[in-house]
């Protein structure tokens, strides 16, 4: 798989990608990941990559140009599944979307900033439009950190069994069980006794009965959802 990344931000976007999973699936050849700065792509004196919005208001917009000529140089490389804008007015980032976007080849990322981008970026080039979540961030880098992690570790290969993504929170609509290492008694606190005797069949159904438990207090609204 290979993500393309635009934004006019790449320093805020490096260090993700060069520790832990995310490094080690880069190196191992699972993902590539490529940062591109949008002010390459401008023909401008200084640059520029943005401008005053049609109709007045505060705010700069991204122009069409830089990002056409961005856009179009990858696509004349290669074929892309999706190209997706990040934007707090996308539609919601849930396990579900990842899980399908982990399945792709080739995705852009293309990520808003300032007020936003040209409404005939999203109209023309746009397939997807992505959210993190209700609330404000001041530009999609975060945002598209965010969902490469959600998309990589999902990636055949990335995580070893112990940390298999088939156990996560999220991936059966539960939250997972809570679990515990050495020692056993700490302070007095002890790891439930369970997890101690070696039953394996009474192990997992512990893990289960305590996944459930905490869905139904937590997240009830997990229960009955369908992600
Ligand atoms: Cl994708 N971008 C921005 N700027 N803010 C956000 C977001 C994205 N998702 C949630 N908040």
């Amino acid at each position: 798989m290979r993500i393309d990344i635009i934004t006019v931000l790449p320093e805020l976007l490096r260090s993700p990608f060069e520790a832990s999973i995310l490094k080690r699936a880069i190196e191992a050849g699972h993902i590539e990941v490529y940062l591109h700065n949008l002010r390459d792509y401008s023909d401008k004196p200084h640059k520029q990559v943005d401008d005053y919005q049609f109709g007045g208001g505060a705010g700069m917009v991204l122009m069409i140009e830089p990002i056409e000529k961005c856009i179009e140089n990858l696509k004349s490389e290669r074929i892309y599944d999706e190209v997706i804008f990040l934007t707090p007015d996308g539609e919601r980032l849930q396990q579900k979307m990842a899980n399908q976007l982990s399945m792709k080849q080739n995705i852009i990322m293309l990520c808003g900033h300032y007020k936003g981008v040209d409404q005939r970026v999203r109209d023309q080039f746009i397939t997807k439009e992505i959210s993190i979540g209700d609330y404000v961030l001041s530009g999609g880098e975060l945002a598209a950190a965010v969902l490469s992690d959600a998309i990589i570790r999902l990636l055949p290969g990335v995580l070893n069994d112990e940390t298999s993504a088939l156990t996560d929170t999220f991936q059966d609509n539960l939250l997972a069980p809570p679990i515990y290492t050495r020692p056993a008694n700490y302070k007095g606190w002890k790891v439930p006794e369970i997890l101690r005797s070696g039953n394996l069949p009474a192990i997992e159904k512990w893990r289960d009965e305590q996944a459930y438990e905490r869905t139904a207090k937590l997240r009830p609204d997990l229960l009955n959802e369908d992600h």
